[in-house]
């Protein structure tokens, strides 16, 4: 696999969301950054590689891929043998769900984060979100 490149704002939590799994996997990628706040998910650049214009977007083996859920199956799949996922049907629908409410609900998001159901089930390594540094 060539390099991988993650477009996008580093505080955009569907970002965080592929990058997060990308430092669970410890694969190596760039980071391209696009701002939302400036426009530049707008320009024809942008565009040509997302034409809906919205963050993240990844490019791999010279493919373009966007939309968090796809991004972060196809990621989980090719690169962790689907480590991250889950094989119970009900369970990989929650997680899409909440993947696809991520950027919409803040609030509701951390409230999913504190229920023990959602913490049991989707323990994630918050060790990674260190990492990161998203506000940079
Ligand atoms: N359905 C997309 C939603 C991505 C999304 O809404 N990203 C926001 C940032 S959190 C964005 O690009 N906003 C810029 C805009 O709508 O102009 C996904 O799952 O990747």
């Amino acid at each position: 696999m060539s390099k991988l490149v993650v477009y996008g704002t580093p505080a955009s939590t569907y970002v965080r969301t592929v990058r997060l799994l990308l430092e669970e996997i410890a694969v190596d990628y760039t980071l391209h950054r696009v701002d939302i706040l400036n426009g530049e998910n707008k320009s024809a650049e942008y565009l040509a590689k997302n034409p809906f214009g919205k963050v993240p977007t990844i490019e791999v083996n010279g493919e373009l891929l966007y939309e968090t859920a796809v991004i972060t199956e196809y990621l989980d799949t090719t690169l962790a043998d689907r480590k991250f996922s889950f094989s119970e049907l009900m369970l990989q629908a929650r997680m899409r769900q909440i993947i696809g409410k991520l950027g919409r609900n803040p609030v509701l998001l951390a409230r999913l984060y504190k229920s023990c159901w959602y913490q049991q089930k989707f323990r994630c390594k918050i060790d990674s979100v260190a990492k990161l540094n998203v506000c940079t």
